[in-house]
């Protein structure tokens, strides 16, 4: 069964060599006929030569989304009409609900990703810079993978099938929900929220509303954004946060996929969130 891949970057370009690993073809999705070739280089000299076959059309039942959530709804609308009923879905994003305001067809099984691993490219080149955990699972907490995840996850360095996956990504979106837009505004690195008591501040009040919305949600949270987000900061300290990063190329940030949606619950439960409001407010979506 084909894969087709949303979002040929660096992330979907690896996730891509992982299905050529495990033998299930793999071509790109609405960006034309044209096969598109890359190299990946491992830090350990490995490399892979990949030629993603181009779309040609057809009915889509597995479908890897790897675009920027914000990219999401705009590249996946035009290719709905294409989207079979129960099509397998693999979504690696930062950010939640990029999905939300589309008309998906029927029962499709929606897996979720998280990962740390990290890549960048240099034309055709794309050079591996980390293979961190990856953790894979659908929303309703199921506790085997669907038969091709399960074939792929063996070729997957780092992956492993997650059944409480909500609650990871929750942990995951309150982080980014202080770090992502504190340095985006502030025009700093990561670790910069650690030494200012001015950004602290303002990672305190997002942290706390964050926890106070995420306790609504579920009573079991854990809590403690705050030191989540302080100890994720120290150790990424020099890294220079996706938002930050969008910012400065210019362009539309994950701000209404990360804080954004942490409004769009609060506003259904009747809470406000106003640092949240503030961020959503202040950068671009
Ligand atoms: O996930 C990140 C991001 O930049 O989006 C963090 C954890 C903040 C690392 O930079």
């Amino acid at each position: 069964m084909t894969w087709y891949l949303l979002g040929a970057g660096n992330i979907g370009t690896l996730v891509a060599s992982y299905l050529a690993r495990a033998g299930q073809p793999v071509r790109r999705v609405g960006r034309g006929p044209a096969p598109l070739q890359r190299n990946l280089l491992w830090p350990d000299g490995r490399h892979q030569a990949l030629t993603l076959a181009g779309d040609d059309g057809g009915l889509i039942q597995r479908l890897v989304i790897t675009t920027k959530a914000q990219d999401t709804a705009d590249a996946l609308r035009p290719l709905l009409p294409r989207l079979a009923n129960g099509a397998l879905l693999l979504r690696l994003q930062n950010g939640l609900g990029s999905l939300d305001a589309l008309p998906l067809p029927e029962g499709l099984q929606q897996v979720e990703g998280l990962t740390t691993s990290g890549a960048w490219r240099d034309g055709a080149q794309v050079q591996v810079v980390a293979e961190n955990d990856t953790l894979l699972g659908l929303a309703q907490g199921d506790p085997e993978p669907p038969a091709d995840i399960a074939a792929l996850l063996p070729h997957w360095p780092g992956a492993r099938w997650c059944t409480d996956i909500r609650r990871q990504q929750w942990l995951k979106l309150s982080v980014n929900a202080v770090i992502n837009p504190i340095t985006a505004l502030n025009d700093c690195p990561n670790g910069a929220l650690c030494d200012d008591p001015a950004r602290q501040q303002q990672a305190r009040a997002l942290a706390d509303e964050a926890d106070a919305l995420f306790h609504r949600l579920d009573p079991d949270w854990p809590g403690d954004t705050y030191g989540r987000a302080l100890a994720v900061a120290r150790a990424t300290a020099a890294n220079m946060s996706s938002m930050r990063a969008d910012v400065r190329a210019g362009q539309r940030t994950e701000i209404a996929y990360i804080n954004g949606w942490l409004l769009r619950q609060a506003d259904q439960l009747g809470m406000s969130l106003p640092a949240h409001r503030l961020m959503v407010a202040a950068l671009p979506a």
